[in-house]
């Protein structure tokens, strides 16, 4: 560990939409992290690699169906089976920075209407199966409007890559961290920054080492929070 006592390091998941940037944004903290010789590891969800992950991968290029709350739940279950390695790799002074987590979890699920316009799952029955993981330090919201996203080169080929999708998945994610900042501590000590992510990438990539410096530089005082207990 390169921090100073007995202090951890920070746990930081960015998260957005499809074609916020996010992705390039994450590798680029990772990179400059190291570079800074920081002790930085750059985890993604859904992590397509495990077991889960592969099943997890073929539902979202609609070579398999899946019911909705089974799929939920997988995704839920592939950031389970890395909780004890974020944990671990925080304790021993490795900072962890994470591409999607808990957040897209309830907000793509909970996006999902049928053929009338209904929410297919409750956003409580969302949120429960991530009760209790690592709770993130801090967490950067990539926010863009779908329209913006658009104009990027538009969206992919799959699931849930469709502009009204798009729409509901934002609005969950404002109402997440509008809670989140409601309840900072019973949320494990969570803080939630939205970043305008409509801008050029130099810029967003200021702001988020502006973010990111002081806390990896610092570190954290006490044990690992649990999300939303
Ligand atoms: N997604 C991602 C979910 O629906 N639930 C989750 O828990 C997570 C982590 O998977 N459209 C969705 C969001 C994306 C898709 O993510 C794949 P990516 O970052 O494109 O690999």
């Amino acid at each position: 560990s390169t921090l100073p006592g007995k202090k951890r390091a920070p746990f930081i998941v960015i998260e957005g939409l499809d074609r916020s940037g996010k992705t390039t944004q994450t590798s680029k903290l990772h990179s400059r992290l190291t570079e800074n010789g920081i002790d930085a590891t750059l985890v993604k969800f859904p992590d397509r690699t495990t077991a889960i992950g592969k099943m997890i991968d073929s539902y979202l290029r609609s070579t398999s169906e899946l019911d909705d709350h089974a799929i939920h739940l997988l995704f839920s279950a592939n950031r389970w089976e890395l909780a004890t390695t974020i944990e671990k790799l925080l304790l021993a002074g490795t900072a962890v920075v994470c591409d999607r987590y808990a957040f897209s979890g309830i907000a793509f699920s909970a996006s999902k209407v049928d053929s009338t316009g209904a929410p297919l799952l409750p956003f409580e029955w969302c949120r429960d199966p991530d009760v209790g993981l690592p709770a993130p330090d801090l967490v950067l919201f990539f926010d863009i409007t779908p329209e913006k996203a658009r104009e990027r080169g538009g969206y992919g080929e799959e699931r849930y890559e469709k502009e009204e999708m798009q729409l509901r998945v934002r609005n969950f994610f404002r109402r997440i961290g509008e809670e989140m900042d409601g309840e900072a501590q019973s949320a494990g000590g969570t803080r939630w920054i939205s970043i305008d992510a409509g801008r050029e990438r130099e810029e967003v990539e200021h702001d988020v080492w502006g973010l990111v410096e002081p806390l990896v530089t610092r570190g954290v005082d006490g044990p690992v929070g649990k999300l939303w207990t």
